[in-house]
């Protein structure tokens, strides 16, 4: 976070500064993967410019898209030591680090986007959002990631049979590395950015991801079979480090916690207008899509998954109110 009070009177005294926009005093550098113009960089942008006109100009939030500010993983690492002030991550690279976000990582633990969004709209969203705030991170908005499915340059998957030996991409998290092992494939967790050259070059033969990625990324170019199996609905999130929240006065954290909540709605909508517009652009380059998949023995393989990273009590709970939330 970059305060400077002082530079801002002097340059607001300065005749050079008369008829400009006031300056920031605090600006925020947000983190995210995704390119300029991806639902969840715009969201983030939107949310900045509701904040910077709620706060009279003080307050101003600078998105670093396409990943300039390193890969998901790194940049949680970073948040919460305070080097970056905000992020904009998938749930999946917390798992190994906050026990709550496994829950609603599991595969089909949500039986659509909807009840996604009813069940983290609710009580249980707010209590998984708390639970960052031990790990050194503010939990402040859930946005969108759709459904995940199977990319790869090989074959068309039409069964689980078909996934055999595959060797796909999962997110650095050990529910995905299980998941994929129980599917019968051989995991490999990679930063999001080795994806494109490592299928390309063959060292992996897919991945799974939603539609606006799989396009966005440029995967879809070299991997020509997607089979629409669904098996991982796992919402993002964005954090604050503590320590940039911990210097902030509780107004201006009111500020922002209601501007990211304001940005949901908004974010919800550019993503429905986006999944439409990737899945265009995929089909017309020609990408074979399966869609007349049965998802029963991809649910029945994930039984193990969830008796190993299902432990105890506290989690148990959880996995039962998901399950048990309309
Ligand atoms: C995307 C998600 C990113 C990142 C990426 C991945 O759908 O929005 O935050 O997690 O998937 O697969 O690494």
């Amino acid at each position: 976070m970059k305060i400077t009070k002082t530079l801002t009177a002097a340059l607001l005294a300065s005749a050079a500064f008369v008829g400009q926009a006031m300056a920031c005093e605090i600006t925020l550098r947000s983190s995210d993967t995704h390119p300029d113009g991806y639902p969840t960089v715009e969201a983030v942008k939107y949310m900045g410019e509701l904040l910077q006109e709620r706060s009279e100009g003080r307050i101003c939030v600078t998105v670093f898209h396409s990943a300039q500010l390193g890969e998901e993983a790194d940049t949680i690492e970073q948040t919460r030591f305070g080097v970056i002030d905000m992020n904009r991550v998938s749930m999946g690279p917390f798992n190994n680090l906050i026990e709550e976000t496994k829950v609603v990582s599991l595969p089909f633990i949500f039986r659509s986007v909807d009840h996604m969004h009813r069940v983290m709209d609710g009580e249980i969203g707010q209590e998984i959002l708390a639970a960052f705030e031990p790990h050194d991170l503010i939990g402040l908005a859930y946005f969108d990631g759709g459904s995940r499915s199977f990319y790869n340059s090989q074959r068309p998957i039409r069964s689980i049979e078909d996934l055999a030996g595959m060797r796909m991409r999962v997110m650095q998290s050990d529910i995905f590395v299980d998941m994929m092992s129980a599917m019968g494939a051989s995991a490999t967790p990679l930063p999001y950015g080795e994806v494109y050259s490592s299928i390309q070059t063959g060292v992996i033969d897919g991945a799974e991801n939603n539609w606006p990625s799989f396009e966005s990324s440029g995967h879809y170019e070299v991997a020509g079979y997607y089979t629409l199996n669904e098996h991982l609905i796992v919402p993002e999130v964005l954090v604050m480090s503590k320590q940039s929240w911990d210097g902030l006065t509780p107004e201006d954290q009111e500020l922002i916690r209601q501007a990211a909540r304001d940005s949901v709605p908004v974010m919800r909508e550019m993503w429905a207008e986006r999944e439409q517009q990737s899945e265009d652009q995929v089909r017309a380059a020609g990408v074979e899509i399966i869609s007349d998949i049965d998802k029963t023995p991809f649910i029945e393989a994930m039984v193990p998954v969830y008796e190993k990273h299902v432990t105890s009590d506290a989690l148990r709970d959880l996995v039962l109110r998901i399950q048990a939330t309309e």
